[in-house]
């Protein structure tokens, strides 16, 4: 078994689109081992995103993942990692393949609906930054 960490972004918890993504997680097969709705200060989203603080957009995607509320979670499944970069799609939902929850629910390649983690590395990195470890069940 491996974790993943997943976000379900603002622009999709405002869509409504928290019900249909966590139903789409579970019958995915996926387990959740931790989940929380936060609304994250800038602060914590210039830390989550802090490899990107060089970039142009990180300005932007700070104050867009700190506009509102967002669904943290820790997923676990057999290779979860690359299951769930399949479920979600690319990056940019113009590229994102029919079927996936980018394609479905994303706005652009900013408002993109949906996070996860692209290595063991990183998600444990990811996971530690919003849950404790009494959290994970
Ligand atoms: P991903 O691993 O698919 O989440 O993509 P990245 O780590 O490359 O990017 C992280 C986040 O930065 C994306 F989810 C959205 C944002 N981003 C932009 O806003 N513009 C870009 O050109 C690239 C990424």
């Amino acid at each position: 078994m491996e974790r993943t960490f997943a976000i379900i972004k603002p622009d999709a918890v405002a869509k409504k689109a928290t019900g249909p993504i966590l139903d789409r997680i579970e019958k995915e097969g996926f387990g959740i081992l931790g989940m929380r709705l936060v609304h994250m200060s800038r602060a914590d989203a210039e830390g989550f995103y802090a490899v990107h603080r060089e970039r142009p957009f990180f300005g932007d995607l700070v104050n867009f993942m700190s506009s509102g509320p967002a669904v943290v979670l820790a997923l676990e499944a057999d290779r979860a990692i690359a299951r769930w970069r399949e479920v979600i799609g690319a990056t940019n939902p113009e590229q994102a393949a029919d079927g996936t929850i980018r394609k479905q629910y994303a706005t652009d390649i900013e408002k993109n609906a949906v996070h996860g983690s692209d290595a063991p590395e990183t998600a444990a990195v990811e996971i530690a930054y919003w849950f404790r470890d009494v959290e994970l069940v």
